[in-house]
């Protein structure tokens, strides 16, 4: 299997989060892209393909032009706020949120012009950071996921991306969630209408992909299937309802399946099929798995109770379909297991 990676992703250096009000290490950091890659180079079978540059245009099909302008020039201007406070600071989280219902009654909303302010406007949580080499290691990943397109598109069975930062919890006009751009969503939406394919994005990632989900709520064209942890009780709680089913022209080509707290291998595949069975019906020329290896038993903010053992389950389950299919990272945050668990899905896959 070929594979695609960026050096870029070093630049993204985050040291902490706010998790219920405490600072603590961050999960989502460069290690995690840098032991995958030492391990792809190490494994038998895996030939590295060079990132190729896609420009803004494939992000702009997905996200909101403002949002892009945003990230492009956060840290710049964060930088000066902090400077003026007499504050040197290698990364910002943001404190304020806009609740939908602080305006109520009181017309639109205006963007701040305080740039830690609009930090918040455009974010939704607090494990986000934004540092001086966001921005490039964000675009990287979303080049490193459509050079893993390119290869599927022109006839690879499959091809993995390592794309870091992750992206699924990046909706149109938001970031949050460790994720700034929706790797997948553009990858899927560039396959979807530059070839007029159907595309499937089959998310199994322990938590719910919000921004996929809202990229595609209300189009035909590319089927969103998740696999999850409940929301009533794991982040991001907002959504990934298995009512939740698509609207319009979509209804119906978005598929949630939350799965209990008290999880294991077995719970965990049958609910896998029910995604599958749905994406059986939808019959989509190409498939992107968002693969979020946070699902393992030990993972330590998250787990599904799945082994290493049940990740090459799941990759020959996937490549026992025979779909064309670009594997793109998402979470996973056991430093010490989590190559293994990523390399376990693609050999299980024929990697
Ligand atoms: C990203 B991915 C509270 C949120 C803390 C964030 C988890 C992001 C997971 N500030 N949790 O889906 O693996
Ligand atoms: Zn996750």
């Amino acid at each position: 299997m070929r594979f695609v990676a960026s050096e870029h992703h070093r630049g993204h250096d985050p040291a902490t989060e706010v998790d219920a009000g405490e600072v603590v290490g961050i999960y989502e950091c460069v290690a995690r892209g840098d032991s995958i890659w030492t391990a792809l180079d190490a494994a038998p079978g895996y030939e590295s393909v060079p990132v190729v540059e896609h420009g803004l245009d494939p992000i702009r099909a997905v996200h909101d032009a403002d949002l892009v302008r945003f990230l492009s020039t956060a840290w710049e201007e964060l930088a000066a706020v902090m400077a003026q406070r007499g504050q040197d600071r290698r990364q910002v989280i943001a404190d304020l949120f806009p609740n939908p219902r602080y305006r109520d009654g009181m017309g639109e909303w205006r963007e701040p012009d305080n740039a830690v302010a609009r930090l918040g406007y455009w974010s939704f949580e607090t494990a986000t950071p934004m540092l001086a080499g966001t921005w490039s290691a964000a675009r990287a990943a979303v080049d490193v996921a459509l050079t893993a397109t390119d290869l599927v598109l022109a006839g690879d069975r499959a091809a993995y991306g390592l794309c870091r930062p992750p992206g699924h919890h990046a909706a149109s006009a938001m970031f949050g969630g460790y994720c700034y751009l929706n790797n997948a969503a553009i990858a899927a939406d560039a396959a979807a209408t530059t070839t007029g394919s159907r595309v499937a994005v089959l998310d199994v990632d322990y938590h719910h992909g919000n921004g996929t989900q809202q990229i595609f709520y209300g189009r035909s064209d590319v089927l969103y299937a998740s696999v999850h942890a409940d929301p009533a009780f794991a982040f991001p709680a907002f959504s990934g309802f298995a009512d939740e089913t698509g609207t319009g022209r979509g209804l119906g080509a978005t598929v949630n399946v939350p799965l209990p707290h008290d999880c294991d291998e077995a719970r965990y595949l049958d609910g896998l099929e029910v995604a599958l069975e749905t994406i059986e019906r939808f019959a989509p020329d190409l498939l992107v798995l968002s693969l979020g290896v946070d699902t393992y038993e030990l993972d330590p903010i998250a787990g599904l109770g799945l082994t290493t053992e049940s990740f090459a389950k799941l990759g020959r389950r996937l490549a026992a379909d025979g779909r064309p299919t670009v594997i793109l990272q998402e979470g996973g945050y056991h430093l010490d297991h989590l190559a293994r668990n990523v390399l376990a899905v693609l050999d299980g896959f024929g990697g």
